[in-house]
């Protein structure tokens, strides 16, 4: 007999059962947050991978502290998620990734659009909530699903010539008026150009982009943009127009011999698709049917030249069904080559990021001459009183010669002036749109002399490609924080859309060596992983049949050669980058790439000693040969990188669980290293036969190309070098990054503080004593006794010299990856004099993390956040006999940290993720 005490227990059971499942289904944790596709991308229209990768943070909170298992589901359509994906359903995967799962649902295609959301479960198998439902949307991945046709007009062929005897290409307007029978629901303008272009829509701008599509590799991928506009969109009457110049397509780079023809006028392709009320598809694009004419009000545009635009050339309403094309000239066609891939854009777009305001103003005889207190790279916005018919000039500069006059020296034969010529009396807006300067002082000519300037006249409107700050370092040093801030607009000068070397002057080309060491430090300034990765396939895409990795990608000039040190870029940022990341899907994309350059290194070296060209260490100060190149032996650079791609190539190879391939790499570079150290260093662990530098000495202890019993000695000759050089650096663009690496390895964290924090040349601090706000290309480029550096390649924002900011963030603050994407993190600051305090704070793959100390009274102050789902080794240094605090009381193991080890003068802790104040007492 069913007895009441047992339903009782039935009861029990079931609510205890419901509870569960509730549990369960529900879940009771907060739900994942900061969910992204592949590398970084929230919510994106016109992706360009149809095989991405998912990620997302786990909520701040004491009950998360690991992951042990999450589920993701993937639909056509948001309501039937999560119980009905019809995508993918991952099921509940026993995992503690949270990073870049890839995609493993029904083949995607061209246009679709899929919703996703994600749950996790924590380490005590307590579930999240379902996130919120993100969604991505392809873009056209394939050249056969365009049926628009390249448009444009022939203005190649007058042949009108400009600087350095390049084609000047007449800015084109282009337009197609269209009828619609039906309201839209959906409107998608794909679109893209050989050149630049801006694009309206029945008189309202598409986007707020800049020089789309950007700079790839032409003669492989040109890529296009996707534009959700569906608001802009009317029934009936419609009309569609298009702005081109020749940008980096069609325009001038310094050596001008692309492996695209740059010699075409620029085209542009575009394609608008539409769903219409009625379900119906509607599609217009380019072609035949749509009109064009150079006569408009821009008359002149170029990247290194600058603009010319003339409002009495203005045609209102161009843009809008308000307009009589009549008199304008039917485009000319041409077909698309199947040779050139046509792929969504894979990073973000470059946009007007900041707006900097002057600080001050001089004027004199109808010259006015703003201050914005900050070299920058963009545009100005003038809004000056002018005379009808008159000419303003707009001028730019770095900075000022001592004479007060503008420094425009360095710019070369970059003309970079705007031109502005008025169509009426009275105040004008004028914001360039298919150039960009790099300037601190904006000089203005021509507006009406009766009104007295004002800061208002100018805005500096700082362009980059759309990426937002990553990380933060500030110490209680002013000259550091300067340095710092230097690097940080040295990056956003040389990040528009491509990683340049210089944002000014006729150069602004993808500068392998430049990137190869400013990589690492970029990661942590800023959100810009996917414009690495973008790059890295115009990379892949440079690369020639024999490994060779071209001086600049995309390459512009295409002499077919690589240099050692600057094609290293290949084996050296997929995996500095793969540290600061996790993704593995990155190392796989460039494992090819990577053996192909090994490749190259060694059809370039005879007996494994290389002959390759370099650059070598390019600007070493004082160098004896005059050279820009500098004293280190290229032979031995060359062999270095040699041996460091082919032990990059292996451990890569190791990563991806090539068990072949990584012996083999590890085995070369053995042997380069033996080859390495028999030529170039003697019993003693001296330089032999080439000239003895620091860099030689930083080569070979950074790459580890020395056998144990030189090593030891070779760091002597080095500081022996360093002395010699009355303790400062004596090191170009290859050494100078190398230092603080070997000499903080080496336990010499003293002299690099001192380096670090020299006031006289060369150093960091050097060029902020002369009043720098941006690194600049030599430790020397101007100084206030001697003036500007007499060379003309005199940049004054190069970002190369700004590859200390990692050294920065990594050891004086103290935030470095152990395990790759900061699953292990190392926190390990190295406080000295000068400092008293320094702090950073990073947004790594799983979330937050800072390091954040400060010394009183011999005390040393620490806290720390530590993200979920990652543990840290926490490093403390102190004087051991006396207790570490932590969170006010003396430290014992517990469930979030233990003591691992007691080395020399420091606490060593494993500690879970939270938040932590740590106090000791220093030595
Ligand atoms: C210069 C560039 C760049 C450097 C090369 C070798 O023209 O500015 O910084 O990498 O030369």
């Amino acid at each position: 007999m069913f007895k009441k005490s047992n339903f009782k227990y039935l009861a029990y059971a079931l609510v205890f059962l419901s509870l569960i499942i509730s549990c369960d289904s529900k879940g009771s944790l907060e739900s994942a947050t900061d969910l992204t596709i592949s590398e970084g991308f929230k919510n994106p229209i016109g992706f360009y991978d149809a095989n991405p990768t998912f990620s997302w943070k786990l909520p701040v909170s004491e009950s998360n502290k690991s992951q042990s298992a999450y589920h993701i589901v993937a639909a056509s359509k948001p309501d039937l998620l999560p119980d009905n994906a019809d995508l993918w359903d991952s099921e509940k995967q026993t995992s503690e990734q949270s990073t870049w799962i890839t995609y493993g649902g029904k083949p995607l295609e061209s246009r679709q659009k899929v919703y996703w959301q994600v749950k996790y479960w924590n380490q005590n198998g307590d579930s999240s909530k379902w996130s919120e439902t993100n969604h991505f949307e392809l873009g056209l991945l394939n050249n056969s699903d365009w049926k628009a046709k390249w448009i444009g007009l022939d203005t190649a062929k007058d042949s009108i010539r400009g600087r350095e005897n390049v084609i000047i290409h007449k800015p084109q307007y282009l337009r197609k008026g269209f009828e619609l029978s039906s309201d839209v629901t959906s409107a998608r303008l794909y679109i893209t150009s050989k050149g630049v272009f801006d694009v309206s829509i029945n008189g309202e701008n598409v986007s707020d982009d800049a020089m789309s599509p950007g700079f790839t590799t032409y003669d492989k991928r040109i890529e296009t943009l996707t534009y959700d506009v569906t608001n802009l969109i009317e029934s009936g009457q419609n009309t569609i127009g298009v702005e081109l110049a020749s940008g980096w397509h069609s325009g001038r780079l310094l050596w001008g011999t692309t492996p695209w023809d740059n010699t075409i006028s620029p085209k542009v392709l575009a394609q608008l698709e539409m769903t219409m009320s009625d379900g119906s598809k509607e599609i217009i694009v380019s072609d035949v049917s749509w009109k064009g004419m150079t006569n408009g009000p821009l008359q002149f545009a170029e990247i290194y030249d600058g603009e010319i635009y003339n409002a009495n050339l203005e045609m209102p309403n161009w843009t809008t069904n308000n307009f009589d094309d009549k008199n304008w000239t039917t485009v000319e066609v041409g077909a698309i080559d199947a040779n050139v891939k046509l792929e969504p854009k894979r990073h973000t777009t470059v946009k007007d990021k900041i707006k900097l305001v002057p600080q001050d103003i001089t004027s004199n005889d109808g010259v006015a001459v703003f201050d914005l207190k900050q070299n920058m790279v963009g545009v100005p916005l003038v809004n000056v009183p002018m005379k009808k018919g008159d000419t303003l000039k707009i001028r730019f500069a770095e900075m000022l010669s001592p004479d007060g006059t503008f420094y425009t020296k360095n710019y070369r034969s970059a003309h970079s002036t705007d031109y502005y010529i008025a169509a009426k009396d009275g105040d004008i807006e004028y914001q360039p749109k298919f150039t960009f300067h790099g300037f601190r002082f904006v000089e203005l000519s021509g507006f009406d002399t009766s009104e007295t300037p004002t800061k208002d006249w100018v805005t500096g409107i700082v362009q980059y490609s759309d990426f937002e700050d990553n990380g933060t370092f500030t110490s209680s040093h002013d000259k550091l924080n300067q340095l710092q801030s230097n690097i940080v607009w040295g990056l956003r000068g040389n990040f528009l859309d491509i990683p340049t070397d210089c944002p000014q002057r006729n150069e602004r080309l993808g500068w392998t060596g430049d990137a190869q060491v400013f990589g690492p430090t970029s990661m942590f300034n800023a959100d810009v992983y996917k414009f690495w990765a973008s790059w890295l396939q115009s990379v892949r895409e440079a690369q020639l049949d024999d490994g060779a990795i071209p001086w600049t990608v995309p390459d512009s000039r295409g002499n077919k050669i690589g240099s050692s040190g600057w094609g290293d870029v290949g084996t050296i940022i997929p995996w500095k980058i793969y540290m600061r990341t996790g993704d593995v899907g990155f190392l796989e994309d460039n494992f090819e790439m990577m053996k192909n350059w090994v490749g190259y290194h060694q059809k370039k070296s005879n007996k494994h000693i290389s002959n390759m060209m370099s650059f070598s260490d390019w600007l070493q100060p004082f160098p004896e040969n005059g050279d820009t190149r500098g004293d280190t032996s290229s032979k031995l650079i060359g062999t270095a990188f040699y041996a460091h791609s082919a032990k990059l190539t292996a451990k890569v190879a190791k990563t991806l669980g090539k068990t072949e391939e990584q012996a083999k790499y590890e085995e070369l570079y053995k042997t380069v290293a033996k080859a390495f150290e028999n030529k170039f260093f003697d019993e003693t662990g001296k330089v032999k036969e080439v000239a003895e530098t620091q860099t030689s000495y930083l080569l070979a202890l950074a790459f580890d190309l020395l056998s144990d019993d030189k090593k030891a000695n070779a760091k002597k000759f080095l500081l022996k070098k360093i002395a010699e050089a009355d303790n400062h650096l004596r090191t170009g663009f290859l050494g100078t990054p190398l230092l603080s690496e070997v000499l903080d390895e080496t336990g010499e964290i003293d002299l690099m503080y001192k380096l670090l924090f020299n006031e006289t040349y060369p150093s960091w601090f050097y060029s902020i004593n002369q009043g720098a706000t941006t690194i600049w290309e030599r430790w020397n480029s101007y100084s206030k006794e001697e003036g500007f550096n007499p060379m003309n390649m005199n940049s004054l924002n190069h970002y190369a010299y700004g590859a200390i900011g990692q050294w920065m963030y990594e050891r004086i603050a103290g935030i470095a990856p152990l395990e790759a994407g900061y699953k292990i993190i190392k926190i390990a600051p190295q406080p000295n004099e000068p400092l008293t305090s320094a702090s950073a704070s990073l947004s790594t793959p799983y979330g937050k993390v800072s390091s954040s100390w400060k010394i009183k009274d011999g005390k040393f102050f620490l806290e720390v956040v530590i993200p979920p789902n990652t543990t840290a080794k926490v490093i403390i240094p102190a004087d051991r006999s006396e207790v570490l605090e932590m969170d006010g009381k003396t430290f014992e193991d517990n469930s979030n940290m233990k003591l691992i080890n007691t080395g020399k003068d420091v606490f060593e802790l494993e500690v879970q993720p939270g938040t932590y104040t740590f106090k000791s007492k220093l030595k």
